[in-house]
């Protein structure tokens, strides 16, 4: 039986790819180079810092040193936490909201398990930070997903065995680690991608209590 939703952050309850994208575009650009939206699908729930190992790798920039690479991290996180800052409650994905709540409602306990560090910043913004009862974000966790870490902090921070908690993914190595975490798992895009899934729907506007018995 389910107890407890854990919900990935960025494709899931807000599209803030399109930010990371304008900003890793912006560094990729001062550094002689571009890349497509397609090599941005790529980077869908992957760390900060290896993102930037991949987007290097597409530039063939191979002489950075370890401290260069924290700079030019943290100068593309200046440019989209000033993005991000400019966020407002109306870009919260459809449905995302609503399907919280009706959670809570129902007596189910809600976290969120992303590997961003602006996760706070985020749900601020987005006037949501009330409506979970965990957050754990990537300021918490050492092993990034497919490692199921994040995940399994959201279940022990709720009290919930891990066996009783669904975890909501747009990102296949969130779907692995969830799977790995001994969680079930929701899909958040298309069926063809997320095919590990124990089910895929669209958007968390599409979604019902009643699908999770389901699961
Ligand atoms: C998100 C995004 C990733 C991003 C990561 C780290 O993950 O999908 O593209 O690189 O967070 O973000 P930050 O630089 O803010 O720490 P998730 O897990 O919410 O999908
Ligand atoms: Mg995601």
């Amino acid at each position: 039986k389910i107890e407890a939703c854990i919900f990935d952050l960025d494709g899931v309850i807000v599209d803030t790819a399109v930010y990371h994208y304008e900003a890793w575009k912006r560094l990729a650009n001062q550094m002689g180079f571009d890349f497509t939206e397609h090599q941005n699908e790529q980077l869908k729930g992957v760390s900060r810092m290896a993102s930037l190992e991949l987007i290097l790798g597409w530039g063939n920039i191979t002489n950075k040193t370890e401290a260069e690479k924290q700079e030019l991290a943290t100068l593309k996180n200046n440019w989209y936490t000033e993005m991000i800052g400019r966020m407002t409650p109306a870009e919260i994905l459809p449905g995302a909201r609503q399907f919280v709540q009706a959670c809570r409602d129902a007596g189910l306990k809600t976290a969120i398990g992303s590997a961003s560090k602006n996760t706070p910043i985020i749900l601020n913004k987005l006037e949501l930070t009330h409506l979970f009862d965990a957050i754990i974000d990537g300021n918490c966790v050492s092993t990034p997903k497919p490692d199921p870490e994040v995940f399994l902090k959201g279940a022990q921070q709720l009290g919930v065995s891990p066996s009783a908690c669904v975890v909501f993914e747009d990102a296949i190595a969130g779907i692995e680690a969830a799977i790995s975490g001994d969680m079930k798992t929701v899909g958040i895009g298309s069926p063809k991608m997320l095919t590990r899934a124990d089910m895929v729907v669209s958007g968390l506007d599409k979604m019902s209590l009643n699908m999770l018995e389901e699961l």
